[in-house]
């Protein structure tokens, strides 16, 4: 018998009793979830997907802070899957904001009929794995139980938020909002006295915005941040049509390029220029940089081709930036506090931006540097710190999230022999191609940790991962497989090949969300896969090749018969 049967094949029509009976779970609702979905319905496998919000969308619909944008442009941070649903959509800007992104997602859940599969307030607590059937079961907050015979993790890369551990915080009497859990109603802060703690990605999308509104904004710095203008703008006719008629081209191109992102469609190296910074004139790299800083985005990373292997290349991009900080904002000390020193550009997620650094030209707005007025305490009030009590009528906390195995670890997620995903990872995460963990069977991740993930343009590294997963099931089920684990030996060297390309880099050198360090406690790990997303894609596809090669895939009968 197959191990890969569709579930109303074998049982007709789920659920059955209390417990909710299908071939596979998905959890979360994001971009990766709902292609997850879409891509087991055309295997005929049955599937729910469970997400605690009230909407799709996963971080767009959870990320609605003020100035909330992608920092890829939405011709490329799209789906890629469907001809028709590229040609049908239409993006205002080059770059989209948060409400147009959560409006593509309910559009492509609507266009492919995804909902009467989605089932929303239905956050998961728990996952385990029963060793006699063979089957995850699955919980939720809401007291339902679901089985089956996979468990895919759609559960994102940055989605548990991570509130700071600052004495006094519960003390407060005033507003207070984290930007990744942001009200949906908005909030107005006409006239408002307002603090934003933070200044990442998040704070320097909100920062703008929020100061054109606010009475007075105080941003509470601890690690300046490098930035590059945006230059959004709105979508002209001339640049999507091209992109429209040029589509599998461009999107198989920028399968191989090492973020998953073209720079520049016009030019032969599609956006790299292939050169040590350090083998050009000084003239000529003021050239590049002035021209990628006049174009704008995060192609300015890709001036030179070792901007983030070689500290004295990336030494001339990161003073360029800061010569820009001090070109525009008018008063020299808060420029000097803007300018970061300390880790080299990049290797904390470049950010980019819209009158980021112009914003501190306002009267409306201060700079409180917190390197020399630590923070002491939240009081009723306000914040205090060394130098003295500011007061506020809202915080805003844009202090970021437990990334890439926050949410995995939080979930009781149990494979076999009991063996606990938190205990397994408690040293750092473990996976093989960051798509499985050993001794968590038939359990799934999607650009889960060891995968270029948040390096990469995600959705472009969601559906590689779907696709690469759906192969997989539907190669078990031609030859009669139940389970598919990665080996022990497997998972150790794609570790040590992920722990070894991140440290031929400098982001090694940086206390940034991706090596764990902006989490007390969180061992320091570089998560993701620097390896790049064509270099990858060749990798899973090598693994695939030799028949799953450092994978165990099990016989149905033969895991009936070990569990006896
Ligand atoms: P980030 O990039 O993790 O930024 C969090 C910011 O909050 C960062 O500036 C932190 O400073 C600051 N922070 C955190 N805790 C504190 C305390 N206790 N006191 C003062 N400042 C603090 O999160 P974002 O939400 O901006 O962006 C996350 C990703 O989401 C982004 O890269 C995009 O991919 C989307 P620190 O640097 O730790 O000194």
């Amino acid at each position: 018998m197959p191990g890969v049967e569709p579930q109303a094949a074998r049982d007709g029509a789920a659920p059955q009793g209390s417990i909710k009976t299908y071939d596979v779970i998905i959890v979360g609702a994001g971009f990766a979830g709902m292609y997850m979905l879409h891509r087991l319905r055309g295997l005929g496998l049955s599937a729910r997907v469970l997400d605690g919000a009230t909407g799709v969308g996963g971080t767009w619909y959870w990320n609605r802070y003020p100035g909330a944008r992608c920092d890829v442009e939405s011709m490329q941070y799209s789906y890629s899957f469907s001809a028709e649903l590229q040609q049908a959509w239409s993006w205002s800007e080059h770059f989209a904001g948060q409400p147009e992104i959560l409006a593509y997602a309910n559009f492509v859940a609507d266009r492919f009929n995804l909902r009467r599969d989605i089932q929303l307030e239905a956050r998961v607590t728990a996952a385990h794995f029963d060793e006699k059937t063979g089957r995850w079961r699955i919980e939720t907050a809401q007291g339902e139980i679901f089985s089956a015979q996979f468990c895919v993790m759609a559960t994102g890369c940055l989605s548990t938020a991570k509130l700071p551990e600052i004495t006094g915080r519960e003390s407060y009497e005033g507003a207070t909002y984290h930007t990744g859990y942001w009200p949906h109603e908005g909030v107005d802060f006409t006239g408002k006295r307002v603090a934003v703690i933070g200044t990442g990605s998040s704070a320097i999308q909100a920062i703008p915005v929020i100061a054109e509104e606010a009475g007075h904004l105080t941003v509470f710095q601890r690690t300046p941040n490098y930035s590059i203008p945006a230059r959004n703008s709105p979508m002209t006719p001339d640049y999507e049509g091209p992109w429209k008629s040029n589509y599998d081209l461009r999107r198989a191109k920028a399968r191989t390029m090492r973020t998953g992102i073209l720079y520049g469609v016009t030019d032969e190296t599609w956006g790299l220029n292939n050169v040590s910074a350090l083998d050009v004139t000084p003239a000529e790299r003021q050239r590049i940089y002035e021209e990628r800083w006049a174009v704008g985005s995060t192609a300015f990373m890709a001036s030179f081709n070792d901007l983030i292997t070689n500290q004295a290349a990336n030494d001339t991009a990161a003073e360029f930036v800061r010569e820009r900080i001090r070109e525009v904002v008018k008063d020299p000390v808060t420029a000097e506090a803007l300018c970061p020193y300390d880790y080299p550009i990049g290797t904390k997620r470049i950010c980019i931006d819209t009158d980021y650094f112009e914003t501190y030209n306002r009267a409306n707005v201060s700079l409180v540097n917190l390197r020399e007025t630590p923070i002491e305490a939240i009081t009723p009030k306000g914040v205090r710190t060394s130098a003295g009590e500011h007061e506020f009528d809202a915080i805003v906390y844009a202090t970021g999230f437990d990334a890439m195995t926050g949410t995995l670890m939080n979930l009781d997620i149990r494979g076999r022999d009991g063996l606990k995903l938190a205990d397994k990872w408690a040293g750092g995460p473990q996976t093989h191609l960051g798509l499985m963990s050993a001794g968590l069977p038939n359990l799934f991740m999607i650009t889960g940790p060891g995968s270029p993930s948040v390096l990469s343009n995600m959705i472009v590294s969601i559906e590689h991962h779907v696709d690469w997963l759906i192969d997989a099931l539907a190669h078990m089920r031609a030859n009669g497989l139940a389970t598919i684990e990665p080996t022990a030996e497997a998972e150790a060297a794609w570790g040590q090949h992920v722990n070894e390309a991140g440290h031929r880099t400098l982001y090694v050198k940086a206390a940034s969300w991706y090596m764990g360090a902006n989490v007390a406690g969180k061992p320091r790990v570089f998560m993701p896969y620097i390896g790049g997303v064509g270099v990858y894609r060749q990798e899973c596809d090598e693994v695939a090749a030799k028949g799953y090669d450092g994978f165990i895939l099990t016989p149905r009968d033969a895991r009936a018969v070990a569990a006896e």
